[in-house]
């Protein structure tokens, strides 16, 4: 196949990119890099270095004979996005080219509007181009679980059957996502099912869950094509944060009550999850919805277990304030049964993932800078920031 992959030069794009090109696919990656951007922003690293875009591609070429092509722009740009769909004739096309964090999304509403702007309308003219150019194209895109928030009964896979008033229906299910990028995502959700049915397109949305590690088979073959590992307060996710702190002797971050349960999955499951996506096709005017983890932990699970495998002594944080508005203790199954009857085999996280997580940190601890990992950013919003972006009207009421 002649596969776009969108943001890859990210954490999960990068590898995916790889991954798809050794499998024989003629793959182009398409990204404006404005992840690095974030860091400088951010004043943060990878804790892996990482290559820039061209050297990967390079080094790529010379590990495997393999051409990755690459295409820099945005994907807000719909000039830009239409070119690269007309020009590169995909037969399907990766969508991992969002802003990702919650954090970041909740620092002020600069950063709330550049999210929403960025994920929904790159999203949006990626749909207007494949709807104009060629509605056969596959559009595989990334989202997320947190799109489902945390309902007091079990999560479904997109959709719900619901009888109401002695009436029966499958809807989509209920949204009640925890962060203004959480809900970018429930936007680009309702947006595609919309084109779905009405165009004819057809796409495969992937609700993935948290991912970590940074080890896959063709990133491993050279330090080049390594892909990037976030530790930080803003970017970091949970488990790798963990790992981190336990390595640099700091005490792991479980925030509030550490109840808080979510779908994870390693990222070697990620790339086969994509290939699955890829391999069996959403059928034309179909939307629909995989559920994409392997298994569920809650933050404290998930510290215990970096606590247990660590040879060295780990504290685990208590009472600590927690920056986020979320339910710390709360009914989370979910269902993931999709991705497993399409033949995912799951990596599951053993003692030696975490223990292979935490060798690749002690590898890079010289890099690690101690003073980005407390978290940053609050998710109830102070007054002054309120004020000031409701500089031009009468926001007493909004003082919290
Ligand atoms: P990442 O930030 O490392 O990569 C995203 C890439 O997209 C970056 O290289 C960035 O430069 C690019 N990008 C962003 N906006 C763009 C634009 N307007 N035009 C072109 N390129 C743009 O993120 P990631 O962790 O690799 O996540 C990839 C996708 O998977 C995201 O959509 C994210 O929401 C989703 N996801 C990630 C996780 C996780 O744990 N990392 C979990 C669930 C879902
Ligand atoms: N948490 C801690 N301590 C920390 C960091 C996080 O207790 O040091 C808690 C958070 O409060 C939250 C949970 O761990 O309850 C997960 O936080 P996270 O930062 O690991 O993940 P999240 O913000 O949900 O976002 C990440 C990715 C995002 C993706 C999402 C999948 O950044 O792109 O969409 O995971 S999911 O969570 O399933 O929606």
């Amino acid at each position: 196949m002649k596969i776009l992959v969108l943001g890859g030069d990210g954490y999960l794009g990068w590898p995916t990119a790889l991954h798809l090109s050794a499998l024989g696919h003629h793959v182009t990656v398409v990204d404006n890099l404005v992840r690095r951007e974030y860091d400088a922003e951010m004043g943060v690293d990878s804790l892996v270095p990482i290559a820039p875009l061209e050297e990967r591609v390079a080094r790529w070429d010379d590990v495997s004979r393999r051409r990755i092509d690459v295409r820099i722009g945005n994907l807000t740009d719909a000039a830009f996005t239409y070119a690269v769909v007309a020009e590169c004739a995909p037969d399907a096309i990766v969508h991992f080219g969002e802003q990702r964090s919650a954090p970041y999304s909740m620092i002020d509403r600069e950063h709330a509007v550049y999210t929403q702007v960025n994920n929904v309308v790159g999203t949006l003219n990626l749909m207007y181009a494949i709807a104009e150019i060629n509605p056969d194209i596959h559009l595989v895109k990334l989202g997320t679980m947190g799109e489902y928030g945390y309902p007091d009964i079990d999560i479904e896979e997109g959709f719900i059957e619901i009888t109401h008033k002695g009436r029966t229906d499958v809807l989509p299910y209920p949204k009640q996502p925890g962060s203004f990028y959480h809900l970018s995502k429930v936007h680009d959700s309702a947006n595609i099912m919309f084109a779905c049915r009405v165009w004819g397109l057809r796409s495969t949305d992937l609700n993935q869950g948290i991912v970590y590690g940074q080890s896959t088979p063709e990133s491993d073959l050279d330090p080049v094509l390594a892909t990037r590992f976030d530790y930080d307060g803003v970017f970091g996710t949970v488990l790798n944060r963990f790992c981190v702190q336990a390595v640099m002797g700091h005490p792991l971050t479980v925030y509030g009550a550490g109840g808080q349960t979510r779908g994870m999955l390693n990222i070697r499951d990620t790339l086969a999850c994509v290939t699955l996506a890829l391999e069996t096709p959403a059928a034309p005017g179909e939307f629909r919805v995989f559920n994409q983890f392997t298994e569920s932990f809650s933050v404290r699970e998930m510290a215990q277990m970096v606590k247990r495998v660590s040879s060295k002594p780990v504290q685990i944080a208590e009472g600590l304030h927690n920056p986020r508005v979320e339910h710390e203790e709360h009914y989370f199954h979910a269902a993931n049964t999709k991705l497993l009857d399409l033949g995912l085999e799951p990596h599951l996280l053993t003692d030696e993932v975490i223990a292979g997580m935490l060798e690749l940190v002690e590898r890079h601890k010289d890099r690690v800078d101690v003073d980005a990992i407390a978290p940053t950013v609050q998710w109830r919003a102070s007054a002054s920031t309120l004020k000031t972006a409701n500089a031009s009207s009468d926001a007493s009421f909004l003082v919290v």
